[in-house]
């Protein structure tokens, strides 16, 4: 895994030295292995595997999204949609719409292959959140460190994420990076932990203006701006890898991760798609045919 310039994350640059910055392990091996793949996920807090799907799925999934980017005039085009050339000083960046009423994408994440792989590590029966997210990253731009719980936290904390790139993703297009170990520092990240983003406090008039009223944030979700700081705090190292078509990285909603900066003019596409136990509760902002999401009807009200 070597990068050709130095990675940026959230326009920070990243400490590649050893201690620092590594390589996502591998858990491929244990396919099929229930017992061995949760002992992993509890253990790393989750799972990355390489060479999990079909290549070709996955790139007719790419060719769908491209093809919509192409026709919107989002894609340079002196260059095949399929290669995702972007135009510079056109950024595009969070894009749900692209996974709509997109069967190509919903093979992928909610195929036969994907859910399986869910059921035989939850021993059960799975559901998946009916929303899919979706995101065509253009140069400059990353995620900063988080973990998915504040989003997604009114059901079973038991859920995994799911991070599948669209293409080749070498680190200076730059995929998702994880937090070593971070999914074992709950206690100390207990405050943060317990935000549930769609939360308001009722009895501040300048909150029910900006959240109810203009649909606005009480909170963005972000544990920090940057990753470099964040990483001296709480220790362990960033890990990520060059990802190819085919791959997948699911993983606990509290283990801190964030992606590394795109620097450079192809399109980084990925989804994140959620899978939980059927029989338990799961959330209802991200269930059902449409779904609220962080809309206005998932909005609630509290006394602070
Ligand atoms: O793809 C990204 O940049 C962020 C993805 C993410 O936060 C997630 O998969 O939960
Ligand atoms: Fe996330």
């Amino acid at each position: 895994m070597v990068a050709s310039i130095p990675l940026l994350s959230f326009k920070h640059a990243l400490d590649s030295s050893p201690e620092a910055f590594g390589e996502l392990r591998s858990s491929e091996e244990f396919l099929g292995q229930p017992a061995m793949l949760n002992q992993r996920l509890e253990e790393d807090g989750y799972l990355f595997i390489p060479g999990f799907f079909e290549p070709d799925l996955v790139l007719a999934a790419r060719a769908a999204v491209t093809d919509r980017l192409a026709a919107e005039g989002a894609l340079d085009p002196a260059y095949p949609p399929i290669e995702g050339r972007c135009i510079p000083d056109r950024p595009l960046g969070f894009r749900g719409d692209l996974a709509k009423d997109n069967p190509a994408i919903d093979r992928v994440v909610y195929g036969p292959e994907l859910l399986g792989f869910y059921a035989n590590l939850f021993g059960e029966e799975v559901r998946h959140f009916d929303h899919t997210w979706f995101r065509a990253i253009s140069r400059g731009q990353g995620t900063p460190p988080h973990c998915d719980l504040v989003y997604m936290s009114r059901g079973t904390h038991q859920l995994l994420s799911c991070w599948i790139p669209y293409g080749h993703v070498p680190l200076e297009i730059g995929g998702l990076m994880v937090l070593e170990h971070s999914h074992l520092q709950s206690e100390r990240l207990k405050n943060y932990l317990e935000v549930d983003v769609d939360l308001y406090c009722e009895n501040r008039p300048r909150e029910i203006e900006k959240v109810k009223e203009k649909g606005g944030w009480s909170h963005p979700g972000w544990l920090t701006n940057n990753p470099v700081s964040l990483r001296q705090k709480l220790g362990g190292r960033w890990l990520t890898a060059e990802y190819h078509p085919g791959d997948f990285l699911t993983f606990k909603m509290t283990l801190v991760h964030a992606s590394l900066d795109n620097q450079t003019d192809f399109v980084r596409l990925s989804s994140d798609t959620r899978y939980q136990r059927a029989s338990h509760p799961a959330d209802p902002r991200w269930v059902g045919s449409n779904p609220a999401g962080h809309g206005p009807r998932a909005k609630q009200g509290m006394i602070c």
